[in-house]
C-alpha cells in the first residue's frame, strides 16, 4: 500500500467515525411522537369536531389550521407526559392548546387566550382548582415553541425554552393533546409541529 493511499484510507476512517459521533447524539432519546402535519390530510390518529357549523380543523403548507373547531388525538395520555408544539396564536377568544378532555369540563392543561388578548397559562382540576396566571410578552402573531410539562404534582408551562409559569397542581386523569379556536373566522390556530416525550 503505498503511503499517499493509506492517508486517504484514514482519512476516510476518521471522517466516518467523526459523522458517527455527530449523528448519534442527535438520534437519541427516541421522541415517543411527532406530527408534523405534512400530510395532504388530518393525520389518521388525529379527530375533529366543529364547535359551530363551517368550523373545521384542515392542513395546509404543512400546518394544522382549526378555525371554530376542537381537534386532537385520538389516543389518551396520562401525567409523566411533555407536550411541545410550535404554533401561532393570534389573541382571538378562545384559542386552546394543551391537555383536556373536551375544554368544557375539567381537567385541563393550556395556554389559552381564555377571553382574548392575552395569553394565559391555565390549569383546572377536576377537583374545581383553577389556576389562570396570564404570560407578560408580546406572543400573537408570529408562531412561538410552547412546552407543557405535566407531571405528578406540578405542571411546568414553557415557551421558546424559557419556564413562564408553574402550576401545583395534580391530574391524575387521562387527556387528549387538543387544540381548538372557538369562534368560525376572524382569527384561526395555526400549529406547525407537535411532539410528545417521553
Ligand atoms: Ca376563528
Amino acid at each position: 500500500m503505498s503511503l499517499k493511499r493509506f492517508a486517504t484510507d484514514i482519512t476516510s476512517l476518521l471522517l466516518t467515525v467523526l459523522i458517527a459521533v455527530l449523528i448519534i447524539p442527535f438520534s437519541s432519546p427516541v421522541r415517543a411522537s411527532v406530527t408534523d402535519f405534512n400530510g395532504p390530510s388530518l393525520p389518521a390518529d388525529w379527530f375533529s369536531t366543529a364547535w359551530f357549523p363551517g368550523g373545521a380543523a384542515t392542513i395546509t403548507q404543512g400546518n394544522l389550521i382549526v378555525d371554530g373547531a376542537l381537534s386532537g388525538t385520538v389516543a389518551l395520555y396520562g401525567p409523566g407526559l411533555s407536550l411541545e408544539f410550535v404554533a401561532t396564536f393570534t389573541g382571538d377568544p378562545w384559542q386552546h392548546i394543551g391537555f383536556g378532555l373536551d375544554y368544557n369540563a375539567a381537567s385541563w392543561i393550556i395556554f389559552s387566550t381564555s377571553p382574548g388578548g392575552q395569553l394565559y397559562a391555565r390549569t383546572k382540576t377536576a377537583a374545581g382548582q383553577a389556576l389562570d396566571t396570564a404570560i407578560p410578552g408580546a406572543w400573537f402573531g408570529t408562531p412561538h415553541r410552547y412546552r407543557i410539562d405535566w407531571q405528578p404534582t406540578q405542571v411546568i408551562f414553557s415557551i421558546d425554552g424559557t419556564v413562564v409559569e408553574t402550576h401545583a397542581a395534580q391530574i391524575g386523569a387521562s387527556l387528549w393533546p387538543l387544540v381548538s379556536d372557538f369562534n368560525v373566522g376572524g382569527g384561526v390556530l395555526m400549529v406547525d409541529a407537535l411532539e410528545m416525550t417521553p
